[in-house]
Formats: C-alpha cells, structure tokens, sequence
C-alpha cells in the first residue's frame, strides 16, 4: 500500500477531536502540565510558515508530556483587536468584526490541518465581550489602585495610522506597522504605571527559565542606572534640578542644557530676551522623534537661553544653560549638567558653541575628544575629589551633596509608563466615564463588558480622536457617582491588552463570575514552559509580567510570575534566505505543502529545519527529504517479522536512541532528535527486518514529530490498545546505551557472585544499582545489611553485607 497522507491524516483529526483526547482537565489526579505558545493575530494572509515551527515545537512537548502522565494543557486562541483588521476593514467598507470572524475561521481550519494537539474546547478570542469584559474588569482594579492615570503628554503620533503609539512600537523612528513617520504630539492619555514594577521585573527574571538573551533584552530595555540628582542655583533665583550618572563629574560642568519641553522656560519667558527663537527651536524639536533626538551621530543643535544662567554648586562659578533637543523630557528630570570633556555628546555640542571644555578625570586627551572610560582615570581640577578614582570621587559628592542638601543619590530607569490609548475603533472600550463635577469615574464592574458599539465609519477623525466620538449617543452618558450628565472615554486600549492576561483565561476560559476561578488558577498557575518570538521580548513578554504581578498583589493570582520557563524560536526565512515578504516573492503558502507532502512531514520538516532557535532557510529539497524519510516509516510494516521483542542486534540502537529523542525534545534539539530517529531507520533497513516490540517503540518515538502516520500505523498493525498518543513514552537502560560494554565481577563479602555487562564509562552509583539488581546478588543480599560498597572502576564491585 501507498503512504497516501491526506485520507490518514483528515481521520485522525476528526477522531482526535471526536474523543477529546487532548482535552486538559481541571479536575484531575495527574501532575499537571501548562504549555503555551503565542497565540496568533488572525491577519488576512492565513497561517504563515512561521506559525507551525513554534506551535509544533510545543505541540511536541504536549505530546511527550501527556505520554510522561502529566494533565497536560496546551490551548490556542486570537489575539484579534487591532489595526491591520481595522485598516482593512475601512478600505472595503466591512466590519472589523465580519473581519476577524473570517480570518479566525481561515485559521483555525488551516491549524487543524496539522494535527496540533490544541485543546480547541478552551479557543478564546479578546474581541469576544465575554473575554474582554475581563481585560476591562482589570484596567478598572489598575485605575481603583492609582495605577491607571491620564496625563497630558508629548506622546508618539503615526501621522499615517493617526495614532498615538507607546515607544516600544517607535522602531528607528517610524511606525513599527506602517512604516511612516512618526511626530511628537501633546495629547491627554490613559497610562499605566509599570515603572513602579520596574525593579521587580528586574529582580524577579531570578524566580524564572528564560534564556540569557531574553533576561538581558529586558533588563536593558527596563534601563536602571544609578547616580544622583544635583540642585543647580539660577541667576533668577530657581533651583534648576539633572540626573546624572557621573557626579564625580560635577567640577568639569560647563554650561547646563535644558530640554525644549523643559517647564520653567515658561516661567522664565518675561526673563527670556530670545523667546522667539527658543519657541521656533521648540516646534522643531516637537517634530522629531527621541531616536532621531537622541542619536549619537546626529548634528547638535541648540539655543542659549539669553537672560538666565546657571551656578555651578562646587565651583561657584556662573554657567550658560541652552536648550537642546538631546535633553529628553521624559527622562531623569528633562535637564542636565554638562560635562564635555567627559561625555561624548557633551563635548560635540561644547565644541560646536565654543564652549569650555575641563578635563577632571585624567587619562585621555579631551581636547581631541571626550574621554569616558571611569574605570581607570584620577580626579583632577576638582577640588576635594583631587587624586581620587572615579568610584571614590561618585561616592565622596554624594556624600557632600546630600550634606549640603543640595543633591542625593538617585536610581532611574528608562522603561516609561505605557500609553495605553488608542484614538482608533477596533479595541477594547475604556470602561470609564468623565463627569465635570467628579473627574473620571470607573463604570460599577456589574456594567461590563462594556460593549464596543457599531458604528458607521471606523476612519480615525483628523483631530485625532477616535471613531467613537462621533457616536454621541454613545458618549454621553449620566455619572454613576452623581447621576449627572457624563461623558464616555472614547480612546479604546491598545492590542496588548488583551495579550497581557489571555494565559490565565485558558485555565477557565467559560467563567462568567472571574476572569478565572481561584482553584483553576491555583492548579495551572503558572505556565510551565511559553515559546513565542523574540521580538515579543520587550513588549508582550513585560507587559504580561507586569499584569501578572499586579493580579498577584491584589491576591487574585497565586505566583508573582506567571511563566515559569520561556523559550524562543528563529524565524523561518524564504528560500533565498531573506524574510519572507511578498515583495520578493519568496513566501511558502502552508496549505500547500499540507496539501502536496502532508501535515507530517511539513511538521517534521519544520523541526528538522535547523537549531530552533536559529532562523533558517527554507529548503524545498528538505521538505522532500522529510516526505521520502516518512514513506520508509511506512513502508516498514513490509518487513515486520514474528519474532518478538527488541532483537540483541538492536538493542543498543534502540536504547540509544529512546534516550537520545527524549533528551534533546527537552533541549530544543528537534532537529538532533530526528536525526537520531533516521540513523535508527538506517539501522533497521540493515537488519533487513522490524518485530512488532520494535516498531511499536520507533512509532512512540516518532508519535509526537509526525503524529497522523503514527497513529494509522499504530492501528492498521495492531500494535496496543488505544491510540499512540496514549501509550507511555518509552524507556530506555542506561547500561544498554553505550556499544563499549565491559565485563565487571560482582563480589559479596569478596567472593565472586555474578559477572555483569555495563557500560564502559558506568559511574558508581549506577554500577552498584546494576549489581544489586541482578538476580543472584539481590537474593545473597536480601534480609542483610549493607555495610560497605565498592567500585573499582572497569573491574569490580564489592558489596559487604551482615
Ligand atoms: C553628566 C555626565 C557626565 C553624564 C559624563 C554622563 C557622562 P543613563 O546611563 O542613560 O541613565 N542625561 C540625563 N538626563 C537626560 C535626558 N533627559 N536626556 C538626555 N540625556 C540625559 O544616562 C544618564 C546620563 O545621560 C546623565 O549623566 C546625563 O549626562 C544624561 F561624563 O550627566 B550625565
Ligand atoms: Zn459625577
């Protein structure tokens, strides 16, 4: 018979979703087991090549891991709110929610098809009400604790999505979706405080699996530095207060820059004799984004304040201040100190305005350049620092600072609160009314969810406010403080909202009184092992931690972190070795490598690929390879023989192999792992012959790679009772593992009892085991004593027994 893979593998699904055998139960006695993948964004293209790497990844360690008897919960939804939908669906004048149910129903028939064992009995979707009723309940605990606020702020703006966007989602100065260009805008927007978790997201990485690379990603991202905050006298009599990562620098400070945004120039305008030009300087800087600001490289400019100038505290000397767009307002305290024979921007700014330089730490030649290394130079010029190293120096005017009280030590973080407004439709309503006599006030949590109403166009206004703006029926409202005439937020959340808590609604996605409930939350919590891509590192992966945290300080989930192992997969590119994209051509429809080899061997192909963690290249010579490797599994039931068990001949291939599998599923190794498998296959082609023991450990093994091919093989041969993916993993002898077998003499009470064969390089404590075990040895040592064991290693073991 010919492998023909579309009639196998349509049956197993349908029977696999019949039986509901990957269903997880809350209510089971088994270890419980919670694998996560990242679920996806229903986009109009369908299911990228991509997708299948991490999800089969996954889907493998499901599989393992209800073989190894573990309760294993390994769910899929949509993460379907969002702008690609939305902008589609206002150029064809669609629905985003006609939308999304398309695009869901695409995908998840395209999922099917590949045999992933989800449990689709727990499929979630964020735009359904019933699940971002949940995402609302919680903005509103967020808002009822103070860590919801809105603020009136410069803020990221896509001039062509019309969009506010958070600073993650700024890449190099344009709009990570579309590509256009990104200005400052002052607006007033909901915000999240995940600075105040900044340091237990730093602190916490301890508590978790995740590798370094990831670790290092957020911890850079979230930015601590330490240094201090110095108070500067001006000439109008204000304190003008930097941070500063160098106070040992604070005898070299040459003028002070102030960020265009800064707001005592507003104080200071009547002083001000150039306002004009520090207001032209001001729009300019309003158009640019902190990358292209902030940039080492870039040309500096700049306008010295004419009217006000600055004291330096330890010198006593007066000092120019400037505005200039490399000051940031947003970070530190908008202004700082400048030393420009210390600081490389510092110093292509002194020397474009002729300013002084002063060298005070000694090492360089800081008239040529800005020497920064601290970790070698001495004080100089600096009065009490004199001669002191740059550590001791930091220390020494801190000290003095915090004395005089004119300055102290001061941690800071980069990570910014996240812009949690969106001007645009598709999202989830902020479940929060404006009444003029009580401020902004929570709808009672018996309102949610509360309902993203239809509207006639989903264009955002040019003003910049959202769709929902224009539904005045909608908007206003009456108070449910004081009854009075109110007005609905019309801004709507941003995409990872609904991602920052959706693993907790898989646990038990049909609640109506929870977003979970307290005894599944406590049995799933928390997810055992998430993969998911690399580019969600600073994003989703802090967002979702943050939430996290914050539902574990108001006592509603049980762990402060909630993945306790994270892993991250290499991108798929196209043949030619470039991201796939449309424009060059290279993209590989999935469907039709399903339809064409099949959903085993795309699986396997896309595992075998290269390291998972690695990108790789597809290959369509490696898809074939993967199709021709499969036939001769199949084809294996031509040769099955009556003789039972595995065959001496075989034995250490198979053992080898069983450990071989297992191990390198745990290492992320798919691709040593099949490989193992192949050079197994080659084995059992040399032997000319497979017993049916033989092959029912080779399609274990195989089960969770390829799983359709196994199960029919499983079946039509009648190789055990129910289906593969129910059988126990396989075990292996470690002694039977190695071809380098010796022959050691087993000794009780120094009399030889028995010879065994073990592995050459056998460590002690299995050799002793291995002694024990056998037959005659157990029998002269039952009912004594042990008293003494010894290993002379590749001879003899001596057990001395009473
Ligand atoms: C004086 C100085 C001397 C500095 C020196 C550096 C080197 P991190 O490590 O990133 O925290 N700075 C402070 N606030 C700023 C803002 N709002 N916009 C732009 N730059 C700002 O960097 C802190 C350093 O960046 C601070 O230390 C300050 O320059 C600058 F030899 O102060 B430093
Ligand atoms: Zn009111």
């Amino acid at each position: 018979m010919k492998y023909d893979h579309k009639p196998i593998e349509k049956k197993w699904q349908e029977k696999w979703e019949q039986s509901g055998v990957f269903h997880a139960s809350n209510n089971s006695d088994k270890p419980k087991y919670y694998a996560l993948v990242e679920f996806p964004y229903p986009s109009g293209q369908g299911l990228h090549v991509g997708h299948p790497r991490s999800y089969t990844a996954l889907d493998i360690i499901a599989r393992k891991r209800r073989m190894q008897g573990y309760n294993v919960l390994y769910p899929i939804g949509w993460d379907a709110f969002g702008l690609p939908t939305e902008n589609f669906a206002i150029k064809n004048h669609v629905h985003p929610a006609e939308v999304t149910k398309k695009n869901i129903a695409r995908f998840k028939q395209q999922l099917q098809s590949l045999g992933i064992s989800f449990d689709w009995s727990r499929e979630i979707n964020t735009t359904d009400p019933e699940y971002y009723k949940w995402t609302q309940w919680i903005f509103l605990q967020l808002f009822k604790r103070g860590l919801a606020y809105k603020k009136e702020m410069a803020v990221n703006w896509c001039t062509s999505c019309k969009c506010v966007l958070a600073n993650e989602e700024v890449v190099n100065g344009v709009c990570e979706r579309c590509g256009s260009e990104v200005i400052r805008k002052v607006k007033s927007q909901w915000m999240l405080k995940i600075t105040e978790y900044a340091q237990r997201l730093i602190d916490d990485l301890d508590l978790v699996d995740y590798p370094e690379r990831v670790k290092a990603q957020q911890i850079n991202w979230i930015g601590r530095s330490t240094g201090a905050e110095v108070d500067f006298r001006t000439t109008t009599g204000d304190k003008l207060t930097v941070y500063t990562t160098r106070p040992d620098t604070l005898y070299g400070v040459t003028y002070m820059v102030v960020s265009p945004e800064h707001p005592m120039l507003e104080k200071w305008a009547d002083k001000l004799r150039n306002m004009e030009e520090i207001r032209a300087y001001q729009a300019e800087a309003a158009r640019k984004s902190d990358f292209e600001r902030t940039e080492v490289a870039k040309d500096k400019t700049g306008v010295r304040l004419d009217g006000v100038s600055a004291i330096n505290p330890v010198t006593g000397r007066e000092i120019p201040i400037f505005i200039s767009d490399y000051v940031l307002v947003s970070y530190g305290t908008g202004a700082i100190m400048a030393v420009p024979a210390h600081d490389t921007r510092d110093w292509e700014f002194a020397k474009k305005f002729g300013l002084p330089i002063i060298e005070v730490v000694k090492g360089g030649d800081v008239q040529k350049e800005a020497f920064t290394d601290c970790a070698t130079g001495v004080m100089v010029n600096s009065g009490i620092l004199d001669g002191l190293t740059v550590e001791e120096a930091k220390k020494k005017i801190i000290e003095y600072l915090t004395e005089k009280e004119i300055g102290h030590s001061k941690v800071n973080f980069k990570l910014r609160d996240w812009v949690f407004s969106r001007q645009r439709y598709w999202g989830e309503p902020i479940p929060i009314v404006y009444c003029e006599k009580c401020g902004y006030v929570p709808l009672p949590e018996s309102e949610l969810p509360l309902k993203l109403p239809e509207v006639k166009s989903y264009e955002p206004t040019d003003n910049g406010e959202s769709p929902l703006a224009c539904m005045t029926d909608w908007v206003n409202t009456t108070c449910p403080h004081c009854g009075g005439k109110a007005k609905r937020e019309t801004d709507t959340m941003p995409q990872w909202a609904g991602s920052s808590w959706y693993f907790l609604r898989y646990m038990d996605p049909h609640n109506s009184e929870a977003f979970a409930g307290k005894d599944a939350l406590k049995y799933w919590t928390p997810v055992d092992w998430y993969n998911g891509g690399m580019e969600h590192t600073t994003l989703h992966l802090l967002y979702s931690r943050f939430w996290h945290k914050f539902l574990y300080d108001i006592g509603e989930v049980p762990t402060p972190e909630p993945y306790a192992k994270r892993t991250s997969h290499g991108m798929i590119l196209g043949e030619n070795g470039e991201k796939m994209s449309k424009s060059r051509g290279n993209v590989v429809n999935p469907d039709e490598i399903v339809d064409t080899y099949g959903a085993d061997t795309m699986r396997l192909y896309e595992m075998f690929i290269g390291d998972f963690e690695k990108a790789a290249p597809w290959s369509s010579a490696g898809i074939k390879g993967c199709r021709r490797f499969l036939e001769r599994y199949w084809n294996l039931q031509n040769i099955l023989t009556d003789e039972k068990g595995v065959r001496k001949s075989l034995e250490i291939a198979f053992n080898k192999t069983i450990k071989k599998v297992g191990e390198d599923i745990e290492a992320l190794k798919f691709n040593t792992a099949i490989a193992a498998l192949m050079a197994l296959m080659n084995d059992i082609s040399d032997a000319g012959s497979i017993t049916s023991d033989e092959l029912k450990i080779y399609t274990i093994l195989l089960n969770p790679f390829a799983p359709h091919v196994t199960e029919e093989i499983w079946e039509t041969l009648q190789l055990g009772s129910g289906m593969v993916c129910q059988q126990e993993w396989s075990k292996y002898d470690e002694a039977k593992c190695v071809e380098d077998t010796i022959e050691i003499a087993v000794q009780v009470n120094g009399k030889v009892r028995a010879h065994l064969s073990v592995a050459a390089d056998i460590e002690k404590d299995a050799a002793l085991s291995a002694a024990k075990a056998e037959e005659k040895i157990a029998a002269e040592i039952s009912g004594k004593k042990i008293v003494k064991e010894i290993y002379v290693p590749g001879k003899l073991v001596n057990i001395v027994a009473k």
